[in-house]
């Protein structure tokens, strides 16, 4: 293979392809011809389902282009396979990207319809829980601004993540309904149906050869119906597609119930099948062994990999000597893991490929991304539960293992020790499968997704892996779509940027660096800081319809915008905000800069501290904006349903970052790269990207504080005590002691001491105790910094100037140059 260097392409968008007149017509063709209504009786939503109707038909003409020049050029093309895809609205972003927002704007005014209320009538497509689902949006955004070859392969939920509501300060979940009004961006695709085995028996055979060959007898079949999404490039050229699996029972399998006189027993056959897609799991960070989770990812795996044989097929035939020339497979973390014995049972089992060469086909053909270290997020299952779903799987499973266990012993002559850590069975206990120790086996690269990350993939996670095969373990920093993350969320700043630095930004990142001559220029800093400045009233605005608090625009608005965990620690955050309550009780002069804290976050259903720090939040919050003392220094808001769209009204107003994990538990962030390129300082730990983003703006423009993974890891080793800082520091023990009291929850005392007992009888598993006074005095700085509007406006200026590498453009590209060795494919006519 040759190495080619792919960089970031430079492209703008093109002229409109269409005229505000043709695009006004298109609109009203939908609504007439699409949705039987006029525009005297359409209402917004009406208006939104047929400027997206309006949109799609450009939308699928790149899309029909786009496969007939991969399929002409037979491209070699990732696939990237992941239980997740946060994708949120897409009508904003296709017209962005097919440079159609202005024209669509004077469109729709002209017919008296407002763009903007128009596009609050998406709902989010919310397929996914967090991090590692957006950040697979934004690579697929990427890869077809860049040109590749490239299909994301994943699941089409029936429910996305739930809806969250507020119910007397706690949380409730609701299901997401995302589709039930239709979703005019997906196209059904029957014709590519495909059918997946579960449970049975496995049956042994001889061959006329003497081979011994395998037989799968399934206990079920269910059936895979792709729905496809178009994804739509920056500057509408390639148009690749997000194919999501849809389960529904396979007729054909039921029948003989069925005719049996068994109509009720073949429909309840039917409804299990269809649950499989039914809904997201919601927990982030934790695994929790389900069998119906288990289902879900073979379901889509096998899917996925039925589909890009098939193309292959069309083009090669049952040569399989081309095979890894042509597919890559990417695993986003280990969820899609169970594709590797997959494919090997399709090899091995059904192409009757001798097991060496089905193994270096496999091995050439996956790579593995690992998303965190977090010992409860690293999946296994039972090697009883495998055996119950997937029992050819299960041996294959064994046998690759087995044939791995003999190089361990040829590497470390009769070490027992590292063998039970790097084989895939763990034994202690009851027998369990470790997916991630599989896909590091049956992958040809496994990445971490920040530079401090992928160290300690090497250094802790799978450090004898790293012996083993010293070029496997490797780092892809993660990035975000500029598109989506500041030209579609923040026009106004998108718009003087423009002026600075030129238009081409969105596709070339680095260039934002030029702002950085302009940083203390007073003018500049006073044009950026109006833009903040309005991006705040209208946040002010929302906060207001969402939760009825006025919020004081002239404060600071400081932002934690992320999963509720407790490494994540928004509880530091809250005990700070009760220090500054004290403080402010106890001194009615003391001095800071009014501050409007501001939380989004969802916590899992089932993980209860979560969902009591979210209490909390909410019952600090309503005593602080009740109690005239303070609040006119002092604010609390916790914005309900954290989502992408809520989330592109919150980044642009944000004035400070809280990114504030335990040193070493943050695989990367990628809120902190967001925020940051909306001109937000980061309060920060050197944790994740954080430290990328602190190398990139310089210690002056971000506020680094509190231990470092090397002084994490010191401390726990001599032995953590939380009480210690509780007895030691005064401000501590008191707001600690003021949760347990019913000052927060009148007439319910206690309702808030699950919280302070975590952090003193429960042993403080993330060091909230031991960093709290280095965060305090980090805040203080950063209120400092703020009351000087020059210094603020310029370290504002800096970050946006500075978040050039953390486009996802730059992260494709180490993807494309370093693993997946991709050629961009040209779409014009
Ligand atoms: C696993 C098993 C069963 C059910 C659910 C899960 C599950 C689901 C989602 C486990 C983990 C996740 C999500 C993890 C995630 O979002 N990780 C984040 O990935 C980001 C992108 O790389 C990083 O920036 C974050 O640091 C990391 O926390």
């Amino acid at each position: 293979m040759t190495t080619k260097k792919v960089a970031a392409k430079k492209n703008t968008p093109e002229t409109p392809q269409l005229s505000k007149s043709a695009l006004k017509n298109a609109i009203v063709k939908h609504l007439h011809s699409t949705l039987g209504t006029d525009e005297n009786k359409a209402n917004n939503h009406a208006w939104w389902k047929a400027t997206c109707a309006a949109i799609q038909e450009l939308v699928l003409e790149g899309l029909r282009k786009t496969q007939k020049s991969h399929y002409f050029n037979d491209t070699r093309a990732v696939h990237y396979l992941s239980a997740e895809f946060l994708m949120g609205r897409l009508l904003s972003n296709n017209m962005h990207n097919l440079n159609l927002f202005e024209t669509a704007d004077g469109a729709l005014n002209e017919l008296g319809v407002s763009l903007a209320d128009v596009l609050e009538e998406e709902p989010d497509m919310a397929l996914g829980n967090g991090g590692l689902g957006r950040l697979a949006a934004c690579f697929i955004d990427s890869l077809a601004t860049m040109e590749m070859p490239a299909i994301g392969y994943g699941i089409h939920y029936e429910h996305g993540l739930f809806r969250q509501e507020i119910k007397n300060g706690a949380q409730i979940e609701r299901p997401d309904s995302w589709r039930d009004y239709g979703n005019p961006w997906e196209i059904c695709r029957p014709e590519s149906t495909q059918e997946v085995s579960l449970y049975g028996y496995v049956e042994t055979k001889y061959g006329d050869n003497g081979r011994i060959q395998k037989e799968w007898h399934p206990g079920s079949i269910v059936k895979g119906v792709p729905w496809d999404i178009p994804v739509v490039g920056y500057a509408g050229k390639t148009v690749n597609v997000l194919r999501l699996w849809q389960c529904q029972s396979s007729a054909y399998f039921n029948w003989d119930v069925f005719n049996a006189g068994g109509y009720v027993d073949a429909q309840r056959e039917n409804v299990q099948a269809e649950t499989i897609s039914k809904v997201l799991y919601p927990n982030d960070e934790t695994q929790a062994g389900k069998e119906l989770r288990l289902i879900q990812q073979y379901f889509f795996c096998a899917c996925s990999l039925k589909d890009i044989i098939r193309r292959y097929k069309r083009a090669h035939g049952d040569d399989w000597s081309r095979f890894t020339d042509q597919v890559v497979i990417q695993l986003n973390d280990t969820h899609p893991a169970i594709a590797i014995p997959e494919l090997m049972r399709i090899l091995v089992d059904r192409a009757e490929l001798d097991w060496d060469k089905a193994w270096d086909i496999c091995t050439r053909t996956f790579a593995y991304t690992n998303h965190t270290l977090l010992p409860e997020a690293l999946e296994k299952w039972p090697a009883s539960m495998l055996e119950k779903i997937l029992p050819r799987h299960l041996e294959i499973i064994y046998e690759i293992n087995h044939r791995f266990m003999a190089q361990v012993e040829k590497k470390w002559p009769g070490n027992n020790v590292v063998k039970a850590k790097l084989s895939i069975i763990e034994e202690s206990g009851e027998k369990m499968v470790r997916m991630g120790n599989l896909s590091v086996i049956g992958s040809f690269r496994v990445n971490g997704v920040a530079e401090i990350h992928s160290k300690l993939v090497k250094q802790n996670l799978f450090p004898e892996f790293d012996q083993l095969w010293p070029e496997k373990l490797t780092n892809v920093t993660n990035g975000i779509t500029p598109r989506r993350w500041l030209k579609a969320c923040n026009p106004a700043l998108s718009a003087l940027v423009d002026k600075k630095v030129g238009a081409d930004w969105p596709t070339n990142l680095d260039k934002l660096s030029g702002l950085t001559a302009s940083a203390s220029n007073k003018a500049f800093q006073k044009q950026f800081m109006q833009v903040k400045r309005n991006n705040k009233i209208a946040l002010a605005k929302t906060i207001k319809e969402l939760t009825g608090i006025d919020v004081n625009v002239d404060a600071i608005f400081d932002v934690q915008i992320k999963r509720l965990h407790e490494y994540k620690r928004q509880h530091l955050n809250l005990l700070h905000i009760l220090a500054l309550y004290r403080r402010l009780l106890e001194n009615p002069n003391y001095d800071m800069h009014p501050r409007v804290f501001i939380f989004g976050a969802k916590a899992a259903p089932s993980y209860t501290l979560a969902k009591d720090i979210i209490y909390a939040i909410n019952q600090v919050a309503e005593k602080i904006n009740n109690d005239p003392r303070v609040n006119t220094k002092l604010q609390v808001v916790f914005l309900p349903n954290y989502r992408v769209s809520l989330a592109e009204k919150m980044i642009p107003a944000a004035d400070v970052s809280e990114q504030i994990s335990t040193a070493g538990k943050e695989a990367s962030g990628t809120g902190n790269m967001k925020l940051a390129l909306n001109g937000a300082v980061t309060i920060g730990t050197l944790d994740g990207a954080n430290i990328e983003i602190a190398e990139e703006v310089g210690d002056d423009n971000i506020f680094i504080f509190g231990l470092t993974v090397e002084e994490v890891e010191a401390l726990k080793a001599k032995g953590y005590n939380p009480h210690d800082y509780y007895y030691a520091n005064a401000e501590i023990k008191a707001v600690l002691d003021w949760l347990e009291t019913d000052f927060f929850t009148p007439g319910k005392p206690g309702a808030l001491a699950s919280v302070k007992h975590s952090l003193l009888s429960g042993g403080d598993p993330y060091l909230v105790l031991a960093d709290f006074e280095a965060y305090s005095e980090a805040q203080k700085a950063v209120d400092k910094a703020y009351r000087d509007p020059a210094r603020w406006a310029e370290m504002a200026i800096m970050n946006t100037a500075k978040m050039g590498k953390f486009t996802s453009d730059r992260s494709i590209a180490d993807y494309v140059n370093r693993i997946w060795n991709l050629t961009p494919c040209n779409v014009d006519d």
